[in-house]
């Protein structure tokens, strides 16, 4: 396995080189509170902490704080303290969806301005301190200064991709409580317009709240207005101060919810703190990306995950960062369009998920060529494995073989990059994330008898033995859950849900997911959120969804459908349920194939045994192992004989 060291200049360059790596990467496991105490003055805050870590993973009594005695805020951290340096300085560039609209520059001062005023708007219709305020949005800037804006207030802000239906809008609305929504008219992306708003009128009916409407004009099309609940920001704004004093937070007070699958049930809204997020994320984009002063970063995620959370938001503005974001998607008006924008704006860090690599590879380079991507210091990847030919392609054609590559691996719970390389620190090898980040403690575990497996080289369920500062601290509205999730399975230890191998050099691979989680295009799918969509539906009695190998989207979503008694199985009926399901959850979870079966394998007991239907699904009969148990052992022969729908 070829090794990709940095370059002699690169590593003498970077903030972080091999010797340094291991020193503090020492320091920060051997005396975690030493660590992190120090660590902290890179945050502005109003009383400094002097309790760092109290944490315990011991089950049932999971308990995470850090920094509990610390207070800060975080708008003033990712704004304010920025502003007698580099005031002028811009801080978001906003590159609209179609190339033909001007791009914007915001500089640190305008930024500041324009969170106010909306923190200001958000307190006129009745927002404080602790309040939760759902966003519903485009890739604007708007987006940005929303979140900022409930930071400064103290409101805990809930994002909602902008590609997620109203029924799963309305269940997170519910969920949170919010008492205000903040929305556009319309999200244009690759050319097509989303009715956000009507969409939110939709989830509100049905949400049964009465919370309020704050509203963007993106397009300036035609949208419904129902006065005394909706309001236009541009309305509202008129008049009010471009100051807001802001709020002074406990370092454990919730910053944001994110609604994330998990295996069972309906989503989890992942509960993030103050302190400890926004130290972890600042020191993660800085070192993981060798982030300088003055450079430009982007990252290609949208604000509805948790990497636009840490990686356009507030890991680079707590950095005083020039921070991309792009409102359209990787392929309009062609499949060059990333590459452009990174030319205009003198990227240095580019960061996006193995699916557009993948993608983007299969229109050929002819669409990279043109353009000079000089100004390229760093590529990232995040969201699932990077298979070695679409890491090739990356390194070779968009990197020149000049740029380290990143392979990031963390979740929506553990708020930043947990297992990374450091660029200029550690040789990567393509297909690993390769090392953990400062503090970070992950152990391969058997998955059966939950053995902490010594040997270097190893294979088995990767759990974490330590806490880590943005660690989520809570499921919203359900600790319990969050205890029985995460730290149940495997006692003394957070358990990822991922599998993973490490080699004889200690660098991780991650396998994938353990649990029945799929990954479709770097996106978390529950398969049995999916399954519950399906029987939703009249004409289905019964359902069972597993992922299965997808070229493009690293796993695609194949459904066994069994249907009531009498109904016919028809094209008709495929179709209705593949737009049900899309009407449920969101574009994202459309499945991919529909597959009838009069009988699904169980055992005796009725469970389903969903080994077997992940190996017919990747037409893989010749390992199907022991069907014996099965109930009805010759449900298997039918699925095999009418595979893929
Ligand atoms: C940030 C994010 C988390 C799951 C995670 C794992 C997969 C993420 C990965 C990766 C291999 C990487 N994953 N990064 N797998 N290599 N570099 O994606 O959060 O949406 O919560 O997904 O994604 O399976 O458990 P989230």
């Amino acid at each position: 396995m070829s090794l990709y060291p940095p370059s002699d200049d690169f590593a003498s360059n970077a903030h972080i080189d091999a010797a340094t790596y291991d020193e503090m990467y020492r320091a920060s496991v051997e005396n975690p509170e030493a660590f992190w105490g120090e660590q902290a003055h890179r945050l502005d805050w109003i009383t400094a902490p002097t309790k760092i870590k109290n944490t315990t993973f011991e089950y049932p009594d999971v308990s995470i704080k850090w920094f509990e005695d610390g207070e800060l805020n975080v708008s003033a951290n990712c704004i304010d303290r920025h502003l007698a340096e580099r005031g002028t300085q811009t801080a978001i560039i906003w590159e609209p969806d179609s190339p033909d609209d001007e791009a914007q520059h915001i500089t640190y001062q305008q930024l500041h301005a324009h969170v106010c005023k909306m923190a200001n708007v958000l307190k006129d219709m009745g927002v404080s301190k602790g309040d939760r305020v759902v966003l519903y949005m485009p890739m604007i800037p708007q987006a940005a200064y929303a979140m900022l804006a409930c930071a400064r207030i103290g409101a805990i802000h809930s994002i909602v991709f902008a590609g997620f239906s109203p029924d799963a809008l309305s269940d997170r609305i519910q969920g949170s409580q919010a008492k205000v929504v903040i929305t556009a008219d319309e999200a244009p992306r690759g050319g097509r317009n989303t009715p956000l708003k009507t969409n939110v009128d939709t989830a509100l009916n049905k949400a049964g709240t009465d919370t309020k409407v704050l509203m963007v004009k993106r397009t300036g099309g035609d949208v419904p207005f129902q006065a005394g609940r909706d309001v236009w920001l541009h309305e509202a704004e008129d008049g009010v101060a471009n100051s807001c004093e802001p709020e002074v937070m406990n370092a454990e007070d919730p910053l944001f919810i994110l609604y994330t699958s998990g295996s069972t049930g309906m989503p989890k809204g992942v509960v993030h703190t103050t302190g400890g997020y926004l130290l972890y994320a600042s020191m993660t984009h800085k070192f993981t990306f060798d982030y300088k002063d003055g450079e430009v970063f982007w990252c290609t995620a949208d604000v509805g995950w948790v990497t636009g959370h840490s990686y356009i938001v507030y890991g680079p503005l707590a950095n005083g960062a020039t921070t991309v974001m792009f409102e359209g998607v990787p392929t309009y008006p062609d499949a060059g369009r990333f590459w452009a924008v990174c030319e205009k704006h003198k990227v240095a860090q580019f960061y996006t998920a193995p699916t557009a690599i993948r993608a983007l590879m299969g229109k050929g380079d002819d669409f990279v060529k043109p353009y000079d991507l000089s100004s390229l210091r760093i590529l990232g990847t995040v969201g699932e494995p990077i298979n070695p030919e679409a890491w090739n392609w990356y390194n070779d054609v968009v990197g020149k073989g000049r740029c380290p590559i990143v392979d990031t691996w963390w979740q929506t719970e553990t708020g930043g990059h947990l297992i990374t390389p450091l660029p200029g620190a550690i040789p990567t090898k393509p297909g690993s994330a390769t090392k953990p980040f400062f503090g970070v403690q992950p152990l391969v575990l058997d998955p059966q008898s939950a053995e902490v497996q010594t040997e270097m080289a190893a294979e088995g369920v990767l759990v974490m033995a330590d806490s880590w500062p943005a660690q989520m601290r809570t499921v919203w509205g359900d600790h319990e859950r969050f205890v029985k999730t995460y730290f149940s399975d495997y006692k003394g230890y957070y358990f990822t849900g991922d599998g993973c191998r490490r080699d004889e050099d200690g660098y991780y691979w991650i396998t994938g997911r353990v649990d029945d989680v799929i990954n479709v295009s770097g996106h978390r799918m529950g398969t049995a959120e999916v399954e519950s969509a399906l029987v939703a539906h009249p004409a289905v009695s019964e359902s069972a969804v597993v992922g299965f190998p997808h070229e493009i989207k690293g796993q695609g979503i194949y459904c066994y459908v069994t249907l009531m008694e009498g109904q016919e199985a028809t094209e008709e009926l495929r179709t209705e349920l593949s737009n049900h399901v899309r009407k449920e959850i969101g574009p994202i979870a459309k499945p991919d194939v529909i597959q009838w079966a009069p009988g699904l394998p169980k055992t005796r007991s009725g469970k389903i045994m969903r080994r077997i239907l992940r190996k017919i699904a990747e037409d893989d009969y010749g390992s199907l192992g022991d069907t014996s148990t099965l109930a009805d052992p010759s449900v298997v022969d039918d699925l095999i004989a009418n595979r893929g729908g």
